[in-house]
């Protein structure tokens, strides 16, 4: 909760200062107009400009169209995106989708109008992108894609900021195997329907899974990554499935918290009757592999605002970036949880 309160904090201030950047007259309304006696050479107006701020245009201006706030992941990533902001003194527009595709598009087609260096999005899904980045290209503002990939060609985005999702599944695979010891049913939460994070955690952990014969999947179900969803769906597979369920699966860890609540309210253990396997590594999963309620998380990195930022500021300045710039992330189990917990940043 304190990471949502603080995010909504450095947001509301974010959005305040947009709004003020937007609806101000720009700029050369706003300098007084010297007197024609007093008219100085433009270098001397410069000389004005207050020394600790950058005269406007070299200020960095970017604009971010986030998804919205579904789970502790994502209040990680707008903090980490707000936060870097703040520190490095980038006027930064900053857009809530509430998960909806057609608000994170109204959002850059705002940020196209008001001239931006780059835009920033993290896509809620993978289509449906194609005509507003042709606008963006067309209007000579790189976009960088922020933690999800998006389905178009490749010279309508500058570079990919994030992980390797499919390694993301085939690690959650191999640590469900030796859980199981090669051999069980598995239950599985799959995040937003459409979302490259979720298409490619589903690839990854179903073809690791051909290595082990006498592993199955029993039913999988979009939970949304939202951990009331997933609770509800968790549920669900345990009237469906008395008794034979012996591992779940989770995209992300919110809906893993979710069903870790399903099956305590079943009369089961979470972590020892059903083993529980998911991704992210935020704080929430740590508490519960202390508790012995859950028992791997996948760490997937949301602190992306220091390279987002590094990122647009060498478009700014004429360079090129990389098609795909990694975050590094390690793997978390139960044994470790206790130790691991107090140096979690999210
Ligand atoms: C991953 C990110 C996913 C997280 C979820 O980069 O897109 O979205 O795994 C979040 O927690 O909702």
């Amino acid at each position: 909760m304190k990471f949502k309160k603080l995010v909504a904090v450095l947001s509301t201030v974010m959005l305040i200062g947009a709004m003020t950047v937007g609806c101000a007259k720009p700029a050369e309304t706003t300098a007084p107009a010297a007197s024609t006696e007093e008219a100085a050479p433009a270098p001397a107006a410069e000389a004005e400009a207050k020394p600790e701020e950058a005269p406007k245009n070299e200020k960095l201006v970017v604009g971010f169209a986030q998804i919205g706030q579904e789970s502790g992941w994502r209040d990680a990533e707008t903090w980490s995106i707000l936060n870097t902001a703040e520190e490095i003194g980038v006027d930064l527009k900053f857009s809530d989708g509430q998960q909806k595709q057609e608000n994170q598009i109204k959002a850059i087609r705002t940020f196209i109008q008001q001239e931006v260096d780059v835009i920033g999005v993290a896509p809620v899904v993978e289509t449906g992108w194609e005509t507003v980045f042709k606008e963006a290209k067309d209007a000579g503002i790189p976009i960088v894609l922020v933690d999800r990939r998006a389905a178009v060609p490749e010279d309508l985005y500058a570079g990919f900021i994030g992980s390797d999702f499919i390694l993301e599944g085939q690690s959650a695979a191999k640590e469900m195997a030796t859980l199981l010891g090669n051999k069980g049913n598995i239950v599985e939460l799959q995040g937003t329907v459409g979302a490259s994070a979720a298409t490619d955690r589903m690839t990854g952990f179903t073809d690791e899974l051909k290595n082990y014969p006498d592993m199955k999947i029993l039913a999988s179900q979009t939970g949304d990554f939202t951990r009331a969803k997933g609770k509800e769906v968790m549920e669900a597979f345990l009237k469906a499935y008395p008794g034979e369920i012996n591992g779940v699966y989770a995209h992300n860890d919110d809906m893993a918290l979710g069903a870790i609540e399903a099956i305590k309210d079943a009369g089961l253990k979470p972590g020892t009757d059903i083993k529980v396997v998911s991704i992210d590594g935020v704080k929430g999963i740590f508490e519960a592999m202390a508790a012995g309620e859950a028992n791997v998380t996948v760490e997937c990195n949301p602190l992306l605002g220091p390279q987002f930022f590094k990122a647009a500021q060498d478009l700014k300045d004429g360079k090129t970036i990389e098609k795909w710039i990694k975050s590094d992330e390690g793997i978390f189990r139960q044994e470790t949880a206790k130790d691991d917990l107090p140096n979690r940043k999210y």
